[in-house]
């Protein structure tokens, strides 16, 4: 409750004041921000650093990536601390006892981290360079937390794993978000699964792991290797050693968390009591006695509620018999569904421990002729205290799944204060600044999934869907066309064409771009679809062109269209492409109609 007061009276202060002129906000959005409205100062040059962290750690490097002139002479000062270190004593009061939580103090002759851990410390040298992007550094005091422990991404989709560059723009991606979990899952690394998994990677591949372990602890992200053994391990005392010898290969290659899947497979891998007996050998024989590794993670195969035979016994048993430090994942009521209280009412119980999230958003890999581009919004956000982690399984897309991520680390940070809409506005800024309208743009229409085995569905074209019904509706009714509804989406579709020509034609973030080429492609298409549509509505009403002209002219567009849609991306299980299809072509199509009678 005091939390709610400081944040509407505090935060009222930040988002009015310097820092929304600038269009700046802080991502994640602070737990308690305290901002002495209008004061601020410029940008250390020099400054005093008062440390007792090691050099070589990720906060420090940070900084000195931030400010490089330090100099022991400096009037101002910067203290960077742990709770009980010298340097922050003043401050520990203001340190909440929570894990990677940081008190963030901008002063007139000082900048003040008092942190409660390591990861807290880097977590407000994360606020303060985001806070060093605007031109003059607001005197504040924050006091920050993330609502749950563990956040961050499985890579655990189908289809083409992510590249080795991806994988590094990620973690930091991730080490810049807050976000403190990723876990390497692809299903389509042979090394990961059948048939391989029983054997070290090739020298290639191993060198590459290293190198990600090593970029996840610069921005300290805890990397996890994850083994998917079901579909042909054999419960016995050859293939346990197998497994455990692959985990001490990637523990040599400086892996230090690990996690065992059992989702997606059939036969003797199901078997609960056989998984828990391998899962607490793993666990005291390797978690436990290495002594630097984090709490072992497992998947179930029964991962969600519709897969879930209570009558089986089966996720009775993992939590009757998993050790208590084992992580149990689970995706929900379904395979893809958002997250709710009631569902982890279900599980939480059953596995007796609370869960780990596997949230299948913004995975694409069961509708990958749509990438999903929209808003993060649906999960309860009274849930914090029911679930251990919060991880989301992405596109193959990597880049562009960066906008969801951008959501999911903002809203598992602090549930309470997340705001879909806004983060949405902010996750495309960050990855585009300068052409952040056209994203925006292509984004609002590239929601849903289209129809889908999963029944996940979500809204698109929210932006100019009442004039879209407006405009149909006054057709359907055979009365007068309204005016202002046909000018906004005839804007529309003029954004539509822009915005798909600046992006394919920019250089801003040329992954992204890559990506999400096949799509702008059609985006196009369809923007100039819906103008050759208006444009047969116009030419109907004046009665002074050639109406036939004008509706053969979209009729080609529409074919165009149609095949431009089939022919990209065509290698895909579910080849071709579409945007838009929720709302915007349905409406074009009802209005040629029109048009047409
Ligand atoms: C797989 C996952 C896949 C996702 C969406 C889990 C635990 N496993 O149905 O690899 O990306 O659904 O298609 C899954 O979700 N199986």
């Amino acid at each position: 409750m005091r939390k709610n007061l400081l944040l509407s009276g505090l935060l009222g202060l930040l988002t009015f004041g310097t820092l929304q002129a600038q269009d700046f906000r802080l991502s994640p959005v602070p737990q308690v921000v305290y901002e002495t409205q209008g004061d601020s100062i410029a940008r250390p040059a020099e400054y005093r650093l008062q440390t007792t962290l090691d050099a070589a750690s990720p906060t420090l490097t940070l900084l000195r990536n931030l400010l490089p002139d330090e100099d022991q002479k400096a009037k101002f000062q910067i203290r960077i601390g742990i709770r009980g270190d010298k340097s922050v004593k003043k401050f520990s009061r203001n340190i909440p006892q929570l894990a990677e939580s940081y008190y963030l103090k901008v002063g007139k002759n000082d900048i003040v981290i008092a942190a409660n851990d390591e990861r807290g410390a880097y977590y407000g040298m994360q606020t303060l360079a985001q806070l060093l992007t605007l031109d003059k550094l607001p005197m504040l005091e924050i006091i920050d937390y993330p609502d749950i422990p563990y956040r961050g991404v499985v890579e655990g989709f189908y289809g083409r794993p992510w590249s080795h560059e991806a994988r590094l723009s990620q973690l930091d991606f991730y080490g810049k978000n807050k976000m403190n979990v990723y876990i390497y899952g692809p299903k389509d690394d042979p090394y990961h699964s059948t048939p391989h998994w029983r054997k070290p990677y090739p020298e290639k591949e191993a060198k590459q792991l290293q190198e990600l372990v090593e970029r996840a602890k610069q921005n300290n992200v805890i990397f996890y290797w994850a083994i998917h053994p079901g579909q042909d391990i054999r419960w016995n005392a050859e293939d346990r050693d197998l497994l455990l010898k692959k985990f001490e290969s990637m523990y040599q290659l400086g892996v230090r968390g690990f996690a065992v899947f059992f989702d997606d497979i059939s036969g003797e891998g199901t078997k609960a009591d056989k998984q828990a007996e391998l899962l607490n050998y793993i666990d005291e024989h390797f978690i436990r006695t290495k002594g630097d590794v984090s709490p072992l993670i497992m998947c179930p195969t029964e991962y969600n509620k519709s897969w879930t035979k209570l009558e089986g016994g089966y996720l009775t048993t993992l939590g009757e018999r998993l050790n208590p430090d084992i992580q149990v994942m689970w995706t929900g009521d379904r395979v893809v569904a958002n997250i709710n209280q009631s569902t982890l009412a279900f599980v939480n119980p059953l596995i007796r421990r609370k869960a780990y999230i596997w949230w299948n958003y913004p995975v694409s890999d069961y509708v990958q002729d749509h990438v999903l581009m929209g808003p993060v919004y649906g999960n309860d956000t009274d849930i914090k205290d029911d679930m251990t982690a919060f991880v989301s399984n992405p596109m193959e897309h990597a880049e562009a799944s960066k906008i969801a991520l951008y959501s999911i680390a903002d809203y598992t940070w602090n549930l309470e204060d997340y705001d879909s809409q806004a983060s949405w506005r902010h996750a495309i800024r960050a990855l585009m600044p300068k052409l952040a309208d056209c994203l925006e743009t292509f984004a609002v229409h590239s929601s849903d999934l289209g129809k889908n085995g999963h029944n996940f569905r979500l809204e698109e074209s929210q932006n100019i869907r009442p004039a879209l019904d407006a405009l149909c509706r006054a057709y359907r009714d055979g009365g007068q066309p309204d005016k202002e509804a046909f000018a906004q989406v005839k804007q529309e579709c003029d954004k539509i064409c822009e915005a798909a020509d600046r992006l394919i034609a920019s250089d801003e973030n040329p992954d992204l771009i890559a990506e999400i080429a096949p799509w702008l492609i059609y985006f196009k298409q369809l923007g100039l679809y819906g103008q050759a549509v208006l444009h047969a509505l116009e030419v109907k009403q004046d009665g002074k062109q050639c109406v036939k002209c004008a509706l053969d002219k979209a009729r080609t567009q529409r074919t165009w269209l149609e095949q431009t849609g089939k022919r990209l991306n065509e290698r895909s299980r579910q080849s071709g492409v579409k945007v838009g299809g929720k709302h915007l072509l349905p409406a074009f199509d009802e209005l040629l109609e029109a048009a047409a009678k």
